[in-house]
Protein backbone atom coordinates (compact mmCIF):
# COMPACT_ATOMS: atom_id res chain seq x y z
CA UNK A 1 0.00 0.00 0.00
CA UNK A 2 0.70 3.45 -0.83
CA UNK A 3 0.80 5.99 2.01
CA UNK A 4 0.15 9.12 1.13
CA UNK A 5 2.23 10.66 3.86
CA UNK A 6 5.61 9.58 5.48
CA UNK A 7 5.41 7.85 8.26
CA UNK A 8 7.27 7.50 11.00
CA UNK A 9 7.36 3.91 13.59
CA UNK A 10 8.66 5.52 16.58
CA UNK A 11 9.25 4.72 20.32
CA UNK A 12 9.57 7.70 22.38
CA UNK A 13 12.45 6.87 24.82
CA UNK A 14 14.55 5.02 22.31
CA UNK A 15 17.63 7.79 21.84
CA UNK A 16 17.56 6.37 18.11
CA UNK A 17 14.28 7.43 17.84
CA UNK A 18 14.88 10.89 19.52
CA UNK A 19 17.92 11.37 17.06
CA UNK A 20 15.35 10.85 13.71
CA UNK A 21 12.59 12.95 15.47
CA UNK A 22 15.41 15.49 16.31
CA UNK A 23 16.49 15.27 12.64
CA UNK A 24 12.92 15.80 11.65
CA UNK A 25 12.30 19.01 13.85
CA UNK A 26 15.33 20.43 12.63
CA UNK A 27 14.34 19.52 8.96
CA UNK A 28 10.76 21.36 9.46
CA UNK A 29 9.22 17.98 8.10
CA UNK A 30 6.05 16.45 8.90
CA UNK A 31 5.66 12.79 9.15
CA UNK A 32 2.56 10.47 10.52
CA UNK A 33 4.12 9.45 13.67
CA UNK A 34 3.15 5.88 15.20
CA UNK A 35 4.69 5.21 18.50
CA UNK A 36 5.21 2.07 19.24
CA UNK A 37 5.05 -0.47 22.22
CA UNK A 38 8.34 -2.65 21.89
CA UNK A 39 6.70 -5.46 22.73
CA UNK A 40 3.53 -5.21 20.61
CA UNK A 41 5.04 -4.11 17.19
CA UNK A 42 2.80 -2.92 14.53
CA UNK A 43 2.60 -5.90 12.08
CA UNK A 44 2.56 -3.22 9.61
CA UNK A 45 5.79 -1.95 10.66
CA UNK A 46 6.90 -5.76 10.74
CA UNK A 47 6.07 -6.34 7.15
CA UNK A 48 8.05 -3.16 6.01
CA UNK A 49 11.20 -3.79 8.25
CA UNK A 50 11.25 -7.03 9.28
CA UNK A 51 14.61 -6.84 12.04
CA UNK A 52 12.05 -5.10 14.25
CA UNK A 53 14.10 -1.63 15.18
CA UNK A 54 12.42 1.37 15.86
CA UNK A 55 12.86 4.15 14.21
CA UNK A 56 11.73 3.24 10.97
CA UNK A 57 10.71 5.69 8.16
CA UNK A 58 8.24 4.36 5.89
CA UNK A 59 8.20 7.02 2.93
CA UNK A 60 5.28 8.11 0.76
CA UNK A 61 6.50 6.20 -2.17
CA UNK A 62 6.85 2.97 -0.62
CA UNK A 63 10.57 3.75 0.15
CA UNK A 64 11.52 2.18 3.20
CA UNK A 65 14.48 4.23 5.91
CA UNK A 66 15.28 1.73 8.89
CA UNK A 67 18.43 3.14 10.55
CA UNK A 68 18.19 6.08 12.69
CA UNK A 69 21.54 7.56 11.15
CA UNK A 70 20.01 7.69 7.28
CA UNK A 71 16.42 9.22 8.88
CA UNK A 72 17.98 12.11 10.44
CA UNK A 73 20.16 12.69 6.66
CA UNK A 74 17.37 11.81 4.84
CA UNK A 75 15.11 14.61 6.49
CA UNK A 76 17.94 16.89 6.78
CA UNK A 77 19.01 16.78 2.89
CA UNK A 78 15.25 17.37 2.51
CA UNK A 79 15.64 20.63 3.83
CA UNK A 80 18.17 22.29 6.19
CA UNK A 81 17.51 25.94 7.88
CA UNK A 82 19.77 25.70 10.14
CA UNK A 83 22.67 23.63 8.55
CA UNK A 84 23.25 20.66 10.52
CA UNK A 85 24.70 19.02 7.69
CA UNK A 86 27.11 21.69 7.14
CA UNK A 87 29.97 20.19 4.50
CA UNK A 88 32.97 21.03 6.66
CA UNK A 89 32.28 19.13 9.40
CA UNK A 90 30.05 16.39 8.26
CA UNK A 91 32.67 13.53 7.94
CA UNK A 92 33.31 14.50 11.74
CA UNK A 93 30.38 14.05 12.28
CA UNK A 94 29.59 11.04 10.65
CA UNK A 95 32.98 9.58 12.60
CA UNK A 96 31.85 10.69 16.21
CA UNK A 97 28.56 9.01 15.63
CA UNK A 98 30.05 6.35 14.63
CA UNK A 99 31.96 5.83 17.46
CA UNK A 100 28.87 6.63 19.98
CA UNK A 101 26.62 3.79 18.32
CA UNK A 102 29.79 1.08 18.25
CA UNK A 103 32.15 2.00 21.14
CA UNK A 104 30.02 3.81 23.73
CA UNK A 105 26.46 2.45 23.60
CA UNK A 106 28.46 -0.78 24.51
CA UNK A 107 29.56 0.29 27.01
CA UNK A 108 26.38 2.64 28.11
CA UNK A 109 24.19 -0.78 27.80
CA UNK A 110 26.04 -2.37 30.67
CA UNK A 111 26.64 0.69 32.96
CA UNK A 112 22.87 0.95 32.53
CA UNK A 113 22.20 -3.30 32.82
CA UNK A 114 25.23 -4.02 34.78
CA UNK A 115 23.61 -6.62 36.41
CA UNK A 116 22.77 -8.61 33.31
CA UNK A 117 27.08 -8.50 32.46
CA UNK A 118 28.06 -9.34 36.02
CA UNK A 119 31.83 -9.56 34.16
CA UNK A 120 32.91 -6.12 35.71
CA UNK A 121 31.31 -3.21 38.05
CA UNK A 122 28.88 -1.10 37.01
CA UNK A 123 31.92 1.50 37.86
CA UNK A 124 33.87 -0.10 35.36
CA UNK A 125 31.57 -0.11 32.40
CA UNK A 126 30.76 3.70 33.64
CA UNK A 127 34.22 4.69 33.31
CA UNK A 128 35.09 2.92 30.27
CA UNK A 129 31.61 4.97 28.92
CA UNK A 130 33.92 8.30 30.18
CA UNK A 131 36.63 7.67 27.56
CA UNK A 132 34.45 9.05 24.90
CA UNK A 133 32.66 11.43 27.27
CA UNK A 134 36.37 12.45 28.06
CA UNK A 135 36.17 13.12 24.28
CA UNK A 136 33.34 15.21 24.12
CA UNK A 137 34.51 17.63 26.80
CA UNK A 138 37.56 18.41 25.57
CA UNK A 139 35.54 18.74 22.03
CA UNK A 140 33.23 21.75 24.07
CA UNK A 141 35.85 23.80 25.59
CA UNK A 142 36.03 26.31 23.29
CA UNK A 143 32.58 26.18 21.62
CA UNK A 144 28.80 25.53 22.15
CA UNK A 145 28.74 22.77 20.31
CA UNK A 146 30.75 19.53 19.39
CA UNK A 147 31.84 20.74 15.91
CA UNK A 148 31.31 24.25 16.27
CA UNK A 149 29.23 27.28 16.81
CA UNK A 150 26.19 25.71 15.33
CA UNK A 151 24.22 22.49 16.38
CA UNK A 152 25.24 19.80 13.20
CA UNK A 153 24.53 16.03 12.87
CA UNK A 154 26.68 15.14 15.42
CA UNK A 155 24.72 16.94 18.55
CA UNK A 156 21.18 15.78 17.38
CA UNK A 157 23.01 12.26 17.04
CA UNK A 158 24.76 11.63 20.29
CA UNK A 159 22.59 14.13 22.75
CA UNK A 160 19.90 10.54 23.45
CA UNK A 161 22.80 8.96 24.04
CA UNK A 162 24.46 11.13 26.51
CA UNK A 163 21.38 11.65 28.37
CA UNK A 164 20.86 8.12 28.41
CA UNK A 165 24.14 7.51 30.21
CA UNK A 166 23.09 10.58 32.45
CA UNK A 167 20.00 9.22 33.51
CA UNK A 168 21.58 5.74 34.62
CA UNK A 169 22.54 8.24 37.70
CA UNK A 170 22.09 11.63 37.84
CA UNK A 171 23.98 12.53 40.81
CA UNK A 172 27.06 10.68 39.59
CA UNK A 173 26.96 12.51 35.88
CA UNK A 174 26.47 15.65 37.33
CA UNK A 175 29.77 15.33 39.63
CA UNK A 176 32.57 13.88 37.07
CA UNK A 177 34.61 16.10 35.79
CA UNK A 178 32.64 17.16 32.19
CA UNK A 179 31.53 20.94 32.97
CA UNK A 180 31.26 22.30 29.33
CA UNK A 181 29.08 18.29 28.72
CA UNK A 182 26.78 18.74 31.49
CA UNK A 183 26.29 22.53 30.11
CA UNK A 184 25.57 20.88 26.73
CA UNK A 185 23.10 18.02 27.45
CA UNK A 186 21.49 20.64 29.76
CA UNK A 187 21.54 23.26 26.87
CA UNK A 188 19.82 20.17 24.61
CA UNK A 189 17.58 18.81 27.37
CA UNK A 190 15.32 22.51 27.36
CA UNK A 191 15.32 22.90 23.91
CA UNK A 192 12.06 23.42 22.41
CA UNK A 193 12.81 21.10 19.85
CA UNK A 194 13.97 18.31 22.36
CA UNK A 195 11.10 18.75 24.20
CA UNK A 196 8.69 18.57 20.97
CA UNK A 197 10.43 15.56 20.67
CA UNK A 198 9.50 13.89 24.27
CA UNK A 199 5.81 14.25 24.00
CA UNK A 200 4.08 11.68 24.97
CA UNK A 201 1.49 9.61 22.03
CA UNK A 202 -0.62 6.70 23.08
CA UNK A 203 0.75 3.98 21.19
CA UNK A 204 -0.63 3.74 17.96
CA UNK A 205 -3.27 0.88 16.99
CA UNK A 206 -4.24 0.27 13.44
CA UNK A 207 -7.14 2.57 11.91
CA UNK A 208 -5.98 5.88 14.96
CA UNK A 209 -6.26 8.94 13.48
CA UNK A 210 -3.09 10.46 11.90
CA UNK A 211 -1.15 12.14 14.34
CA UNK A 212 1.45 14.70 12.69
CA UNK A 213 4.68 15.37 14.09
CA UNK A 214 5.81 17.60 14.45
CA UNK A 215 2.61 18.52 15.41
N1 LIG B 1 20.76 0.63 14.27
C1 LIG B 1 19.40 0.96 14.63
C2 LIG B 1 19.18 0.60 16.08
C3 LIG B 1 17.77 0.88 16.58
C4 LIG B 1 17.45 0.14 17.87
O1 LIG B 1 18.19 -0.75 18.31
N2 LIG B 1 16.30 0.49 18.50
C5 LIG B 1 15.85 -0.26 19.65
C6 LIG B 1 15.08 0.59 20.63
S1 LIG B 1 16.06 1.82 21.41
C7 LIG B 1 14.88 -1.32 19.21
O2 LIG B 1 14.02 -1.07 18.38
N3 LIG B 1 15.04 -2.56 19.71
C8 LIG B 1 14.16 -3.62 19.34
C9 LIG B 1 13.45 -4.20 20.52
O3 LIG B 1 13.73 -3.81 21.65
O4 LIG B 1 12.60 -5.06 20.29
C10 LIG B 1 19.12 2.43 14.32
O5 LIG B 1 20.06 3.22 14.39
O6 LIG B 1 17.98 2.78 13.98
Amino acid sequence: MTLSVHCLYSFRRCPYAMRARLGLLFAERAVALREVELKNKPASMLAISPKGTVPVLALADGGVIEESREIMIWALEQQDPQGLLDADSLGQAEALIERNDSEFKHWLDRYKYADRHPEMSQQDYRQKGEAFLGDLEALLVNRPYLLGERPTLADIGIMPFVRQFAHVDRDTFYALPYPHLQAWLNGWLEHPFFLQAMIKHRPWREGDDVVVFPS
